[in-house]
């Protein structure tokens, strides 16, 4: 009879829940190892096989560990508060609670049907009181140790969805979520100060099994530069330009300055004659984005001279100082001196507005005309002459620092973070602003602070959420003084939840600690983390900084979440990214009906490399439905039958098991569903003998992380008493992988001319020996000599003669 998947699947799944196979049991006494979906934000649209690509490559690991004798968590839960719901409720007039609730309701339909091990009763959702109550504890926390703090000062405001946005959320410019253009406006916000933790934050990456570009990224993000901050005084006026550089051994090749059109400075040295053109320039530099500001080479470098001048710190030399839009505000002081000669902007700017070039830096093998950013030697360059780059900077800053003119700093990309959203669908800040006392925290006891219900979800864009509009949420009294007060009505960003969710998975039911202290000792921390790159500086970088800060705090043992991630390539048709508004969704409803969920998840992993691109096929699908119909047929025809075990079918398995194995480990599963197929087809040419048992058990123990469900059917036919998942992950014996003897091609100048049998692990010298001296060989060599005499390991011998 055909497999019947519906039937197969439905009967396995309700087993799997009947048992609770799927619950993690800290209590097992096995070793633990925690596998970790990034959890989903329950969109309306549901999810597409794109989605589910991650979430089978951990769930074919999950299972894969505990067939290695590990107690694994492997929970789900829902990222659930945010815009999309918001403006749901905008245009509709659901609240953002109900929308919610439908489309997780959706999400955990679809995710059951998938045949993953989650463990339902830890299921948590960022949008509960019960849990919420613990990200505004961490909030507290960070507010009485002063990271998280109120300042006024212009953020990136989207016009679009009326809120201030992360940096991390503005890209080229654009607000990530909506695309419109994205402004500044000044206002209080509260931030987080993760810049406390910058370097931490750097120097543990090198303890994480993390993908390099990953790592790269959140490098790059933080930014860490060594260099100097120098100040130079302006000519007939008090102040003095502070400026940052990581070049100080440069300084003598100085020859202008720039500001930032930003910077307080620009208002103050102007002179007279240049005032107009400055200030024109400083307003249409102020409409630009930083992105725009910073392009290297496609554009010209535009700038206005200023009318004042700098005196050099150590040769007698007057710097004119400019205004120019290369120049940012938000790095370093918002300041430079330039050094044409080894700069490439600067450069380009000199070039553009004949500004003086001295070259002070050249190679060892002599001077270069033009721009040279390489290392090399200082020339021109008075007592640093002849010194190396490295050394150079530290005695430019020596020289500067004794006349009080400089000293080494650290500067940092990394910027803190802001931490509040004018908007309706996120914690509210639990915080009571009291006129004596000023921003007071929420007790811890009293939280949650619950979000309360409104009438209208608009924001208001004033720049205050709608919470601001609900007298009783609004008016409270102060919890030091008593006195009335009134409570912040600005909500967390999005990233809050998943900032210490997956420590919450270890406890999620403890209603008097984020977690108990014994259930993070077990599970945590993440042994493996699933997820999509989009995430390298966001979600990634705030929970790596909130598990610093709760290791702080003396809650947990560790101070970095994800020992290992995984980021899965994207699934796309027809060459575009699956998306609902590309209309190009391949929704897994439909392929579940008609090929079964066993189908889908092998065809998921077959489908390429799982960290790169793939892209979807369903002729692919089909093939691979094929094959385990193929595979249940052979099992369905033998298991009744007991055959001896022969030499032939013992080796094929013990040289499977050795492949599937490697390519499992690391993390090649396109690679290892071949291997099942190399494998079925060598077994189907060997099926007239008959099967012997322990391939059977075999086949049916290693595609059980794959198709668990048709795995579980086959070990019951097999006459198997206990779930598969019980069982063990099968081994293999050294002695089978050797080939013992092997037939190889003997050629003379590129043609064949003999056969050769050698051991297969023969040397080369070994090899050769032995084909020079085949009789049938004597006639093609005598009176001929050799000039070159190679062996490609197991397949042939080539003698290249001459005469
Ligand atoms: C002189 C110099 C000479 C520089 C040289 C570079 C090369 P990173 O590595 O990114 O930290 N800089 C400083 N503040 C800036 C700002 N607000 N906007 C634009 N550029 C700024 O880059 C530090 C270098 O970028 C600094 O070192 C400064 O130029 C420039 F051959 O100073 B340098
Ligand atoms: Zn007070």
């Amino acid at each position: 009879m055909d497999y019947q998947s519906q039937q197969v699947e439905a009967k396995w799944k309700a087993r799997w829940k009947e048992s609770g196979a799927h619950r993690a049991d800290k209590h097992s006494g096995k070793p633990k190892y925690y596998c970790l979906d990034m959890f989903p934000y329950p969109s309306g649209n549901g999810l597409h096989v794109g989605h589910w690509r991650g979430y089978t490559i951990s769930d074919v690991w999950s299972r894969y560990k505990r067939m290695h004798g590990f107690e694994i968590l492997h929970p789900m839960g829902w990222d659930a508060f945010g815009l999309p719901a918001e403006n749901y409720a905008i245009q509709h007039g659901v609240h953002p609670r109900i929308s919610t609730a439908e489309n997780v309701a959706n999400f955990k339909r679809q995710l059951e049907e998938i045949g993953a091990m989650y463990d339902w009763d830890r299921e948590i959702n960022t949008t509960d009181p019960e849990f919420y109550r613990w990200t505004q504890y961490f909030f507290v926390k960070m507010f009485e140790q002063g990271l998280a703090y109120r300042k006024k000062m212009p953020i990136n405001w989207c016009p679009s969805c009326k809120t201030g946005l992360a940096n991390e959320e503005v890209v080229d410019g654009k607000c990530d979520r909506c695309g419109s253009d994205v402004t500044k406006k000044e206002m209080y916000q509260w931030m987080l100060k993760i810049t406390a933790y910058a370097d931490r934050l750097l120097d543990d990456l090198d303890k994480l099994d993390w993908p390099e570009h990953v790592k790269r990224m959140q490098r790059a993000w933080i930014g860490r530069s060594e260099g100097a901050r120098i100040r130079f005084k302006l000519s007939n006026h008090p102040d003095e330009i502070e400026v940052f550089s990581t070049r100080p051994d440069t300084i003598y090749g100085a020859t202008y300055m720039v500001l930032a059109p930003e910077h307080p400075l620009v208002q103050t040295i102007t002179t007279a004659e240049q005032r107009t053109a400055v200030e024109s320039y400083v307003d249409e530099s102020l409409r630009k984005s930083n992105i725009e500001r910073q392009q290297v080479g496609d554009k010209t470098k535009t700038g206005v001279f200023t009318g004042a001048f700098v005196e050099h710190p150590l040769v007698d030399r007057k710097l004119p100082v400019w205004v120019a839009d290369y120049v940012l505000m938000d790095y370093g002081t918002g300041a430079i001196m330039a050094v044409p000669a080894h700069d490439e902007r600067d450069y380009e700017f000199a070039q553009e507005f004949g500004l003086e070039i001295i070259p002070v830096v050249q190679p060892q093998d002599g001077p270069v005309d033009g721009l040279y950013t390489g290392d090399g030697v200082l020339t021109n360059s008075h007592t640093l002459n002849g010194m190396k780059v490295a050394d150079a900077k530290r005695a430019a800053i020596e020289l500067l620092q004794s006349t009080g003119q400089a000293e080494a700093t650290v500067n940092y990309r990394l910027r803190d973070w802001v931490f509040a959203r004018q908007r309706y669908w996120g914690e509210p800040i639990p915080i009571i602003h009291c006129d004596a006392c000023g921003p007071v925290a929420v007790p811890v006891e009293q939280l949650p602070v619950r979000l309360p219900e409104v009438e209208r979800y608009e924001p208001t864009g004033t720049g205050e959420s709608p919470l601001a509009a609900i007298a009783e949420f609004v008016n409270t009294t102060c919890p030091k003084c008593h006195a009335p007060a009134k409570r912040e009505t600005d909500t967390m960003p999005q990233w809050a939840g998943s900032s210490w969710y997956f420590l919450r998975y270890a406890d999620p039911n403890n209603d008097e600690a984020p977690f108990s202290k014994e259930a993070i000792d077990y599970w945590l921390p993440v042994d493996m983390y699933i997820g999509g790159v989009e995430h390298a500086v966001l979600h990634l970088l705030y929970s790596r900084f909130y598990t610093k800060f709760i290791y702080d705090l003396g809650l947990i043992q560790f101070d970095e979440p994800f020992q290992r991630l995984f980021t899965q390539g994207m699934m796309t048709l027809n060459g575009a990214k699956m998306s609902k508004s590309k209309g190009n969704v391949v929704n897994p409803d439909d392929i579940i009906r008609d090929y079964g969920i066993d189908a889908l998840r092998m065809y998921e992993m077959f489908v390429g490399p799982p960290e790169d691109e793939a892209e979807w096929s369903t002729n692919g699908l089909e093939g691979v439905s094929r094959f385990l119909q193929r595979v249940y047929r052979l099992i369905q025809a033998h298991s009744t039958k007991s055959v001896p075990e022969r030499e032939a079918l013992t080796k094929l398995r013990h040289r499977f098991v050795a492949s599937l194995t490697e390519r499992m480990e690391g993390f090649r599963f396109n690679t290892a569903v071949s291997a099942f197929m190399e494998y079925v087809n060598a077994l189907s040419a060997e099926s007239k003998q008959g099967i012997d048992r322990a391939t059977m058990d075999t086949l049916a123990l290693t595609l059980a992380p794959f198709a668990p469900h048709m795995s579980e059917e086959m070990w019951e036919m097999l006459g198997h008493k206990t779930s598969v998942f019980d069982a063990t992950w099968p081994t293999f014996e050294e002695k089978w992988l050797k080939d013992d003897e092997i037939e190889i091609a003997v050629q003379v100048n590129g043609r064949v001319r003999a056969k050769l049998v050698v051991a297969a692990d023969a040397s080369d010298e070994a090899a050769i020996a032995a084909a020079k001296s085949l009789p049938e060989m004597q006639e093609w060599l005598a009176g001929k000599e050799i000039v070159k005499q190679i062996y490609v390991q197991g397949r042939l011998v080539n003698l290249v003669v001459k005469g």
